[in-house]
């Protein structure tokens, strides 16, 4: 699982004080106490937003304070409420504070408070008696809370790079987004999973994750078998990526789908694209080797790149997201493999 962690410092405003103030009008020398109260002081909010996929902004904005009220005004004005703060957060997002789980952000557009503004003081307008018709008493704003909030956001990737060792999984990664992972010439580079946003559009974007290379046998633990499967089980589409080159695709992408199968047969049901890669070894002029791929690209010369990216978008479209099958704690220890890798992998 993708894990992704943040703390923010959030504090609401403090109320507006109330006023002591007398109405003083022409003809009128006595005029009563017209105090205003002071106004509530912001609150700060958290906001389920789906257009958002990661807490790394929070590494450089992490204070969020809302606005105190104001002081009453005079004529029984109360005074202006603070402005609340918005602070919007990836849908799936876990907010503890010192006592522990304080929300789950799990629909989108779900809204939090999580630090309540002070209620404003009283005007002096409250304290007439009547004994005193001139009363020189307000009482003061209450304070606002604040709070320091840990952020945590266990990730589902909405596309999973399915593919041999070596395939150029990575490779495409780094094209399509501004991830920066290791791209080498030999198998099992990628130990972990690596996640890339991309955006279709300046106001959209979807989580492409770059998984450890399949190799036959993977579901017996082969490899960094399980390091893989437990991972693609949180992709909404899987995206085949076969190695033109290699002698022989088809039978590539039968051996990645018997694996698939084997884990969970249900991963078979979900969206996918099949792709061939590195076109650009491919003798020019030649067609390339037939099968069951709609689409062919390569990342070193970026062919096929913009079209890769809409066709994946509008198969995002209608893809459900799936039930996860199994938690990480309910799989069996990958041999060798966790030794490679600890539990939960930080994201960072
Ligand atoms: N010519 C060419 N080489 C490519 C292309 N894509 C990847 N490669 C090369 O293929 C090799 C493997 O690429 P990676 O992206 O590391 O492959 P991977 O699928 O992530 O491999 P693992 O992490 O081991 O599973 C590297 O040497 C890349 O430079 C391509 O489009 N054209
Ligand atoms: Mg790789």
């Amino acid at each position: 699982m993708f894990v992704d962690r943040a703390t923010i410092h959030v504090k609401s405003g403090k109320g507006g004080d109330g006023r002591v103030s007398f109405l003083r009008e022409a003809f009128r020398p006595l005029g009563g106490p017209d105090g205003g109260d002071g106004g509530t002081g912001g609150s700060v909010y958290l906001v389920a937003d789906p257009q958002l996929h990661t807490l790394m902004d929070f590494r450089h904005k992490f204070d969020f304070s809302a606005e105190d009220g104001a002081m009453g005004g005079r004529k029984n004005c109360t005074g202006r409420d603070g402005k609340d703060v918005e602070v919007r957060l990836p849908v799936g997002t876990q907010i503890y504070s010192e006592q522990g789980l304080l929300a789950d952000l799990s629909e989108a557009d779900q809204r939090i408070c999580v630090a309540e503004g002070g209620k404003g003081g009283k005007g002096n307008q409250h304290f007439t008696t009547s004994r005193n018709q001139a009363p020189r008493k307000a009482t003061p704003g209450k304070p606002g809370q604040e709070h320091n909030l840990l952020l945590e956001l266990r990730l589902m990737a909405d596309v999973g790079l399915v593919g041999l060792p070596n395939a150029g999984k990575s490779t495409l990664l780094s094209v399509l987004t501004a991830a920066r992972p290791k791209i080498a010439p030999y198998p099992f580079t990628t130990l972990s999973p690596n996640l890339g946003i991309v955006r279709p559009t300046e106001y959209s974007s979807f989580v492409l994750a770059d998984l450890p290379g399949l190799i036959e046998g993977a579901s017996d633990g082969k490899g960094l078998g399980y390091e893989f499967l437990r991972h693609v089980e949180r992709t909404r589409v899987l995206l085949f990526l076969l190695d033109c080159t290699s002698p022989d695709p088809k039978a590539d992408l039968k051996v990645l789908k018997a694996e698939l199968k084997s884990w969970n047969p249900d991963l078979l049901k979900r969206p996918t694209l099949v792709v061939l890669s590195k076109t650009d070894m491919w003798p020019e002029g030649e067609k390339l080797p037939k099968g069951p791929w709609k689409h062919s690209i390569s990342s070193a010369t970026s062919t096929g790149i913009e079209e890769l990216i809409e066709k994946l978008w509008k198969l995002l479209e209608d893809a459900p997201v799936p039930r996860v099958f199994r938690e990480p704690d309910e799989l069996p220890e990958a041999p060798g493999a966790a030794s490679v890798q600890p539990e939960e992998d930080e994201w960072d």
